[in-house]
């Protein structure tokens, strides 16, 4: 949770960089400063003080580089190095990322803007950069061996391109690209249009973050690189729920979210009690003619999406990845179904060699929410987040959109839970529950099955939870 405090400090400590890098002529000449951000707290929008001027995004649980302006050119400076980063309140991971996190600050340039980005490589190996989605001389494109020469441990490379179209990108090293990105390494890159766009609308909130995911064993620190598919942590900016920070929007605002994907699989993310646009893709701005609204979209392995939707609905809407696994904490995969399984038996004799044993997932695994379970020393819960109805059962990729009527113009801080006016909660049926009519329990095909002379119908056995005895 992010005190105004925080804020404040989070964002005087970056246009103080700002400022003093913009002072001496003699300094102009060397590498703009590099700028490092540690904190995992959202940190407020950097309205541009120099260049072109742009309604400035917002990174969930990250920040926006600053930039010096050196005869016209914007310059950054990225660090590629290690990082810690805290994945959640007390899950911390070794990753690699660029200046002091992972992923590294987005980018926000302006449609038309020469860009000069100094790339320092503090890895243990080489590196490069690449581009995703722009529009550059290929030589500027960043691939290793293919376009540049790779950069070595220690070095500097200069990449220098016109940002010539506006929309939503990343970037992310195109050298040891499976250890690189499998590590943490990539940002965010939003070039704003230089004036009005038919094709591009102007929005009160503007929030981005790239999906990406680790496997990291609990207890363990540093993510197994060599996992192809079996990834136990799945992450919005690197940030597992509880500490995905939420989208505080006012309450009739117009919002867009970029999202960005270098996991490796695909995330269909849901927005809940809103239709969204998709406005455009890493492609650019997609005509209006191809746009409907949707719930839920779908954003494929290399692939960035920007939706758009009028927060017209107070509350808090949870905004997640619709695939379950995603919005779970390390967990393992290879665990039985218990669901109707009754363990008592087996229990009461494990308990005499293991005095801890706990069953779990007879009644599934909602359990688990609120387990007190001994922990690994470096691990997050599977599932966690305690709403105002209790345990959230989540994890992974998710947070909540939470649209407020006093949310002030430009504040970004976390509101408290939603008041939910009298009679608009779910509420438990107090009256007596009639009998179920039962319908014919056999099913029918479309043509008649042909039935093997010995088998007989086997039917499992399921024991209702808390009822004790069997039944069918
Ligand atoms: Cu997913």
């Amino acid at each position: 949770m992010t005190s105004r405090r925080d804020f404040l400090a989070g964002a005087s400590a970056i246009t103080g960089a700002v400022a003093a890098a913009a002072v001496s002529k003699v300094a102009m000449a060397a590498l703009p400063e590099p700028v490092t951000q540690s904190k995992p707290e959202t940190m407020p929008p950097l309205v541009p003080n120099t260049g072109r001027p742009y309604n400035p995004v917002v990174t969930l649980n990250g920040w926006t580089l600053p930039w010096r302006m050196n005869n016209g050119v914007k310059e950054f400076h990225l660090v590629a190095e290690p990082v810690v980063r805290e994945m959640a309140p007390g899950f911390k991971a070794h990753l690699w990322g660029y200046n002091g996190q992972s992923p590294g600050p987005t980018i926000e340039v302006v449609e038309g803007d020469r860009v000069r980005i100094f790339v320092t490589n503090k890895l243990p190996e080489h590196t490069s950069i690449h581009w995703h989605g722009q529009r550059l001389p290929n030589g500027m494109d960043g691939v290793g061996g293919l376009t540049q020469k790779h950069i070595p441990t220690g070095k500097t490379f200069v990449y220098e391109f016109v940002a010539r179209r506006p929309g939503t990108f990343m970037y992310h090293p195109h050298a040891d690209e499976m250890v690189q990105m499998a590590m943490g390494m990539m940002g965010f890159w939003v070039t704003h249009p230089k004036g009005k766009h038919p094709l591009i609308d102007e929005v009160n909130r503007d929030f981005v973050f790239l999906l990406s995911n680790y496997d990291v064993d609990p207890g363990a620190y540093t993510p197994k690189i060599m996992t192809m598919l079996d990834f136990n942590l799945f992450t919005f900016n690197s940030r597992i729920f509880p500490g995905i920070d939420s989208m505080n929007v006012r309450h009739g605002d117009k919002v867009r979210i970029r999202i960005g994907n270098l996991t490796m699989t695909n995330h269909p993310m849901h927005l809940h009690g809103h239709e969204f646009l998709v406005t455009g893709t890493d492609g650019g701005p997609t005509p209006k003619s191809t746009r409907w609204y949707e719930v839920t979209t779908d954003v494929a392995v290399g692939q960035m999406r920007q939706i758009e939707f009028l927060a017209d609905e107070e509350g808090d809407w949870a905004f997640h990845c619709h695939k379950s696994h995603h919005t779970m904490n390390a967990m393992g995969h290879d665990v039985p179904t218990m669901i109707g399984v009754d363990h008592r038996g087996v229990a009461k004799q494990i308990t005499s060699l293991v005095p801890d044993y706990m069953v779990m997932g007879e009644r599934g695994m909602a359990d688990m929410a609120e387990m007190e379970m001994p922990l690994p020393d470096n691990t997050a819960p599977m599932m966690s987040g305690v709403g105002p109805f209790g345990a959230l059962e989540m994890g992974g990729m998710f947070t909540t959109v939470k649209v407020r009527r006093d949310q002030k113009p430009g504040d970004y801080r976390n509101p408290d839970w939603y008041q939910h006016p009298a009679g608009t909660v779910a509420y438990e049926f107090t009256g007596t529950l009639p009998a179920a009519p039962r319908a014919n329990v056999s099913g029918t095909g479309s043509a008649p099955a042909r039935v093997a002379p010995k088998s007989k119908e086997v039917e499992v056995q399921i024991r209702k939870p808390g009822s004790g005895h069997s039944t069918h």
